[in-house]
């Protein structure tokens, strides 16, 4: 959820057509076609426009930063047991830094008062979105306002080519799969968000304060 993808497409007989996405059990949307074809036929281009640039780790300027999606189970009292916590490089601090931290409804939690990830326009850095998931079947897409980032790797391993994202899902139940990007700050200043595309986990406390600040 909350990921964007451009997607031409052509119809052709008619009939019901599924876009579906790999591992999910429901189609993302369904195509009806009815009547006849038009005559001549729409074209697909021929060529698409040149993709954004990618990216290199020879660019980066700026430290690399970790997030860790992280779930304690039973916290709470009511329907939503659950505390959904952003830890990692930057987390927000706990409220008692001796106290049990799967209790500390402070630590890791989103707080609007404080900045987790100050970054400089024009930097360039890289960032390691990782689970470390308790609770299984809670997927985590991952999301950063503002700037698109490259997604490079996955589980460690290359992507090619690599693929810009502005969301990019992290499979719940399987404790330790990250996505690595590189990511570039442009254009923006101010205060943005970063945090799981999950409703109820973002809201729950799974988000962090970016604030992009001149150089
Ligand atoms: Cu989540």
């Amino acid at each position: 959820m909350g990921n964007r993808a451009d997607v031409l497409v052509r119809g052709d007989e008619p009939g019901r057509y599924e876009l579906r996405a790999d591992g999910v059990d429901d189609p993302l949307m369904t195509v009806v076609v009815t009547e006849e074809s038009v005559d001549p036929p729409m074209q697909l281009p021929a060529a698409l426009p040149p993709g954004r640039p990618f990216l290199d780790e020879g660019e980066i300027t700026g430290p690399d930063r970790e997030v860790v999606l992280h779930v304690d189970p039973e916290v709470f009292d009511g329907a939503f047991p659950n505390a959904y916590r952003m830890l990692g490089s930057n987390a927000t601090p706990p409220a008692d830094p001796d106290g049990d931290l799967t209790r500390d409804t402070a630590y890791g939690r989103f707080d609007p008062e404080y900045v987790n990830h100050t970054l400089r326009l024009g930097d360039v850095e890289r960032w390691t979105v990782r689970t470390d998931e308790t609770v299984p079947s809670h997927g985590h897409p991952f999301h950063l306002h503002t700037n698109q980032f490259l997604v490079t790797h996955r589980n460690g391993e290359p992507l090619d080519p690599p693929v810009w994202h502005d969301t990019v899902g992290l499979a719940g139940g399987t404790p330790g799969d990250s996505v690595t990007f590189l990511v570039r700050y442009q254009d923006f200043t101010g205060i943005a968000l970063a945090h799981c595309h999950q409703l109820h986990h973002e809201e729950l406390g799974m988000m962090q304060v970016v604030e992009y600040v001149e150089p």
